[in-house]
This record gives C-alpha cells, structure tokens and sequence, in this order.
C-alpha cells in the first residue's frame, strides 16, 4: 500500500503543472472530505452508506481508478459524481488523501461491534417454508455480483433467478451456509458480516466485526461463526442464530507482537476453526464447544484456544481431507510446507515457491491415490502432489497465472482460469486421469473468464465473465457445450449449497 504513494504523487505531478501544486490555495483535502464526503463514509472514514475509506481497505481500488470514482460516481451504488461540483486538482487531493493513513490509527472495540448489531428477524421467527417453488433446495447456486456489490440466488436445476438482493460493499471470500443450507452468510472486506434466510429471501442480521476484514467461517454444527480482520488484529466470535458476539479475540504472539489474520477456516472433523495469520508464525485453532444445553438462549460452554508455532508466516492455506494436514505458504516464500495438526510438526516441504492460490486448490483421487491441484499467481501453471507422500506428481503449463480451480467428484476434468495476463480470456479444461489440458475455451474474447462452480451432480457448470457488462454462463459438464447465459454486473464467486455443505472435493470449503 505504501508503495502507491509515492506512485500517486507521481502521477498526479504529471497530471498538474507544478506551480499548482504549490500554491497557497492549493485544496485542503480535509476540509472537502468533511464537505463531500463524511456524510456517508463517515467522519472517521469508517465507513457508513459508504465503505470505509482507509488504505487497508482501498487495496483493491487503484488511485487512478479512486479519481475516476470521485469524478464520474459508482454505477448502481448511492456514489454520486462530482466531477460538476469539483475541479481537477481538488479530486486528486481527495484521492489522493484517502490513501494516507490516518493521524490516530482507527480502533474498532466491542462496544463499536454491539453498537452496530441490527436483527431484522430473530432467529425461529420466519417461517420455515420457502416462499418460492424449486426442484430440489440442496441445488441452489448464490452468484455475488461485485460490479454492483449484489448477490443472485439461482435455482440450480431451472437456472432462473430466485431473487437478487444489495450486499455490503465488496464482499470477499466464499459465503459459508448453514449445515442445512437454509442461510447463508456473507463477510465484506468492510467489516460486515450478513445472514441471510434463503428461504424467506431475508437479511436477518448484521453486524460489522471489523474494519477490514478477511473472511469469515461458519462452525460445522452451525453455531458459530468467526471472523477473521485484518484491522484491528482481532478475530470475532459470533452466535450464528443472531450474529450476536460472544467474544472478540486480540490476535497477539506467544512474543506478544500482534498479526493480521490471513483466514480463517472450519475444520469440522477437529470441531475446530483454524486460523492462519500474516504476520506471526503461528497457526490458531479454537475448537469450539460440542454440546449447547438445550433450550439454553444463551451460548455456553469453553472455546479452547490453542496455538501452534507454524514452521512460517501463512499468507494462505488448504487442508487435506481429513483435516489433519495443513499445506501452508507465504506468498512469495520459497516454498510450501505440509504441517501435521496432531504432531504439530512440518511433515514435508514442498517445491510451491512464488505465489500458489492454496486456498483455490482441489483435490481427487488418481490410480488410487489423493493428489492436490493448486494453481499459481504468479505463472502459468498448476502444481499437483500426491497427498500420500507429498511429492510432485507434474507441474502443468497453462496460458497465464490463474486464480481458481474446481472440478467435482462425478467430473472427469477439473478447471482453472488464466485470470491475469494477456491471455486472461482463457480457461483450460484439464483432464484429471491424465492431467493434460484436454481443452482451452475463450468464452468472450477480451473478458475474462473465471471461477467454474458446478452443480450438485457434477453434471453443468457455471462460469463466471468477470465483467461489468459480464454474464454468467452455463455448460455441459461432460460434452461443454454451452447451455445458457444470463447477464450479470461483474458475477464473481458461485456457490452450490449442496456442493459447499458437504464439502465436496472439487470445490473450496
Ligand atoms: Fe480472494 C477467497 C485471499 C484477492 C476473490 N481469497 C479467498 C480466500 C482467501 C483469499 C484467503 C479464502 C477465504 C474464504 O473463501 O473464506 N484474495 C486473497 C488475497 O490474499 C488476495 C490475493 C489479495 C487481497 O486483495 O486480499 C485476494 N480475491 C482477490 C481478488 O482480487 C478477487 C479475485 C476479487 C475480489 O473480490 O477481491 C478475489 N477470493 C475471491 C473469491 C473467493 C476468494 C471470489 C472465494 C473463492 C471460492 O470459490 O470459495
């Protein structure tokens, strides 16, 4: 982030002449943001209507991209242009400032978590049937659109769109459902997390556990759910019925230095989540209580922290099967390591250097063994190990550097986008027996095409044009012919309850 400054300035230097650079009157960028700005972002820059405007949080928005939002507005959100109201120079200051940091570091307490927990409807006062007609509830797909922070739920069967509601701003991570499927929940990288009751097509509850948050997790029993923030170095335990907190948890050291959490995950074998964190060599894992007394309202029972010291940082992991295995990286390490959760021990290096997408990564069964498929941010390839003995089994060239896999038990192939590159319009089709790219499809020339979900069969896929005037596209599994499309703002993420709640091997958990 810091290194966007000097870039910006640079930028906007060449963009102004000098001499209006240093004048007396030259805009105060406080002052406008009081004027402009606060009302919906907040005196703070916390975040209100609007999102929280700090750098940690503006790591996706390019400055250039910053001015261009201030001058023309944001289609489909209450941003409003100013390009009629403001000059030039007073837009790049503006921009320009919500990239610095502020005086005083933001602070978010549990006094601020309560303060923002609305209940639009406690938990058990819907009704439980739902209020629209599908085949089969286990086959829905929630689609997020982040071209206009929206979600879609679609019936997986029909394809047709069952409702498309406004989400918080820029959600980030997959939505976790409810062991049933009945709810899901949604984590912003503003901090909020939302319930939504699928059956009723209703937000339930919200509350914002954060500043800047990572991702959130839902415990296998659907108690519980953890969010995970960068800012502050927290993480936050939620009663999933109506997000209410039970505790917010200060991420510090065994050396007492505190850590932005890189995720947090469900480990529903250990009755645990597992937490990795940025900037300590420690791995989490809370297990949370086995047994709620019945009828009891209020959660009860231990949370069991327990750290482990990690062999290093962990920007980003994935599991084994079973759970017992953690195969970690830092992004732009030299490699991955495989860490045993029981022996808390490093059972294996692996050759993952640069930057791997772990939690992209996939798994199935080859001539009777498990092997991983983890694709990389930073080449064209994808990296498959043999899970018995952590060895490299290929390393297959792709067009570009992609950034998520699938594939699903009953399909023969499994997917991964060329996401960055000039090639980023590609997506290969690898076959699993033979790890060959059997297939390359340029959906749109010049979009990009990524992030397969399937069905609960394995039997379509959804694919995702990742563009503001993008669409969602459906296939056949097997033969790829293309089935449907349906128009969407940015489609992002997809997600199969039933895929997701029984965490099926070709997609992530
Ligand atoms: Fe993600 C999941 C981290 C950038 C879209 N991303 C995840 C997860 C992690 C992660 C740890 C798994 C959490 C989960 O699902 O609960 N992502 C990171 C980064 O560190 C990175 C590279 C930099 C950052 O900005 O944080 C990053 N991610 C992006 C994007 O730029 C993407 C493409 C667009 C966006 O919305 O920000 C993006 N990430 C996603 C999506 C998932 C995700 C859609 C869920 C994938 C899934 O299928 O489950």
């Amino acid at each position: 982030m810091r290194r966007i400054l000097p870039l910006f300035a640079v930028l906007l230097g060449l963009a102004l002449p000098v001499s209006s650079l240093a004048q007396a009157d030259a805009p105060d960028p406080t002052m406008l943001y009081h004027q402009h700005c606060a009302a919906c972002h907040g005196v703070d820059r916390l975040g209100g209507i609007g999102p929280a405007l700090l750098p940690d949080n503006l790591s996706r928005l390019k400055p250039a991209e910053a001015v261009e939002v201030i001058r023309g507005g944001r289609l489909a959100t209450q941003m409003p242009a100013f390009g009629e109201m403001l000059g030039e120079a007073e837009v790049g200051a503006l921009a320009e400032w919500i990239y610095a940091r502020p005086e005083v570091e933001p602070s978010w307490s549990d006094a601020d978590i309560l303060a923002s927990h609305v209940v639009n409807h406690y938990h058990g006062t819907l009704p439980d049937e739902p209020v629209f007609e599908v085949e089969d509830l286990k086959n829905l797909f929630v689609v997020v659109e982040i071209g206009d922070h929206h979600v879609s739920l679609l019936d997986g069967d029909r394809f047709e769109r069952i409702a498309r509601f406004p989400s918080r701003y820029a959600l980030h991570g997959g939505p976790k459902y409810s062991p049933d499927g009945r709810y899901v929940y949604f984590g912003s990288r503003d901090g909020w997390v939302t319930k939504y009751d699928i059956y009723n097509l209703e937000v339930t509850a919200e509350v914002r556990a954060g500043i800047n948050m990572r991702n959130i997790a839902v415990s296998a029993d659907g108690n519980y759910v953890l969010a995970g923030n960068y800012l502050p170095h927290s993480l936050v335990l939620l009663d999933a019925r109506n997000l209410e907190l039970i505790a917010s948890i200060p991420v510090e050291g065994l050396d007492g230095d505190t850590s932005r959490v890189s995720a947090v995950y469900t480990a529903p074998p250990r009755n645990s989540f597992v937490v990795a964190l940025k900037d300590i060599p420690e791995v989490w894992e809370i297990r949370w209580p086995e047994e709620r007394a019945a009828g009891d309202e209020a959660l009860v029972g231990d949370f069991a922290l327990h750290r482990m010291a990690a062999p290093d940082y962990l920007d980003d992991f994935f599991f084994d099967p079973g759970y017992r295995y953690l195969v970690g990286a830092a992004r732009g390490g030299q490699g991955g390591q495989v860490f045993d959760l029981d022996s808390e021990a490093k059972v294996a290096d692996l050759p993952l250097e640069g930057m791997p997408h772990l939690g992209a990564g996939i798994t199935w069964e080859l001539d009777g063994r498990r092997v991983m498929a983890i694709p990389h941010i930073d080449r064209g390839q994808v990296s498959v190990f043999d899970m018995s003995d952590w060895s490299l089994v290929s390393e297959i060239a792709t067009d570009g550097p992609g950034f998520f896999m699938r594939s699903h038990a009953n399909s023969p192939y499994a997917w991964v986008d060329v996401f960055f590159g000039p090639n980023h319009d590609r997506i290969h089709v690898i076959d699993k027996r033979t790890l060959e790219i059997v297939e390359t499809l340029i959906p749109e020339p010049g979009k990009t095409a990524a992030h397969v979900e399937f069905d609960r069969r394995g039997e379509t896929l959804l694919l995702s044009i990742w563009d503001n005037d993008g669409y969602l596209l459906w296939l056949d599994a097997n033969t790829l012919e293309e089935l449907g499309r349906m128009p969407m703002n940015k489609p992002s993420g997809k997600y199969n309850v039933w895929n997701k709640t029984q965490y099926e091997e070709g997609t992530s958990h």
